[in-house]
């Protein structure tokens, strides 16, 4: 069980490491923003460097810090909007979501981000992510995000331009991310601009990984129905057992129904779960409703629901392997599970 917050429910590790030049106040700066089911991760660069590049980078950090959980694009527009009277910033952001294992981006100017796999393979290459030429204060490209999905280890460098191109080559990636970004400075800070390198490495779900399927929408009861057939279908289809995919379509019931009865609507994430070799389905469960004020309580068996019928989130952990459980009071909440095949 977890509540949402700086290091209560980490979907990343992350460090950094930046030097202004000369030894003078850095106009480059980084966020690392936790929001309801994900983090906001940004690098800025203020151009040139100085009192007044960090002028700039310090008020796009409060902008970001003001609005994180709105779109990437729609918080460069802010940025644009508000950076003016500055002499503008170059900027990239990266959105990561545990909810779909998710990496979203933008990037606008020349703020460097290579996305390294934890595990390669055909689907799952390293990455650099591209951004677009402009000033975010003074010029703006179209804005279009980005997004690509990633597994536990996979690990996110951004870096300004006071490091050379390349920082990403021959990386003891095995090392911590605050290691990783204290050695790119030493060995790839170019010396003429402010440098500063972010590294942020997903660690969302554990050791395991998992593809979306189907996702249903709940609305009315028969959508309570449609989720447990898709989630009987999947269950069937992963090679579980007929106890497991019974157990498993009753638990997709329980949280459907505590969607419906508490937040009115919301959706059920079906997914394939990998863990090495082991097969099973990944359950989530996603409302944008009032959000649970006592999850300790919520999960006490008998503590009823609206209508006092049915097992509740108890009985759906229960019949699961695995249950987690985030809710922001006023932001939502989300139930992950998992039930996992011989
Ligand atoms: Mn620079």
């Amino acid at each position: 069980m977890n509540t949402d917050g700086p290091g209560e429910h980490p979907i990343i590790d992350w460090g950094w490491a930046g030097a202004g030049l000369d030894g003078g106040e850095s106009g480059d700066a980084h966020v690392v923003l936790p929001f309801h089911g994900g983090v906001l991760v940004g690098l800025v660069d203020g151009l040139g460097h100085g009192p007044e590049a960090a002028t700039a980078a310090k008020a796009t950090v409060a902008l970001l810090r003001s609005h994180a959980p709105e779109s990437l694009p729609s918080l460069v527009e802010r940025c644009h909007a508000g950076l003016r009277k500055t002499r503008g910033v170059v900027i990239s952001l990266a959105a990561l979501r545990s909810r779909d294992s998710s990496l979203t981006w933008i990037g606008v100017g020349n703020v460097d981000a290579v996305l390294l796999r934890a595990r390669r393979s055909a689907e799952s290459r390293d990455e650099a992510l591209t951004t677009r030429g402009g000033v975010v204060g003074f010029q703006l490209p179209p804005l279009r995000e980005s997004t690509l999905s990633v597994s536990s280890g996979d690990t996110l460098i951004m870096a300004t331009d006071g490091i050379r191109a390349g920082f990403s080559s021959g990386l003891a990636i095995h090392k911590g991310p605050q290691e990783l970004a204290e050695s790119i400075l030493v060995r790839d800070a170019r010396g003429t601009d402010d440098a500063h390198v972010l590294v942020a490495r997903y660690v969302g779900g554990g050791a395991l990984s998992h593809d979306i399927r189907a996702r249903v929408v709940i609305r009315h009861d028969f959508d309570i129905v449609a989720a447990r057939l898709r989630a009987r279908e999947l269950g069937l289809q992963q090679g579980l057992a007929e106890g497991a995919v019974v157990a498993m379509a009753t638990a997709v019931t329980e949280v459907a129904r505590n969607i419906l009865v508490h937040a009115g609507t919301g959706e059920i994430l079906l997914g394939v779960a990998d863990d090495g070799g082991k097969r099973g389905v990944v359950v989530v469960a996603l409302d944008e409703g009032p959000g649970i004020p006592d999850i300790a309580r919520a999960m006490q068996d008998g503590y009823s629901t609206a209508n006092g019928l049915g097992l509740g989130l108890p009985g759906a952990k229960r019949l699961m392997d695995e249950f987690d459980i985030v809710s922001l009071v006023g932001g939502g909440t989300e139930v992950t599970m998992r039930k996992w095949g011989q």
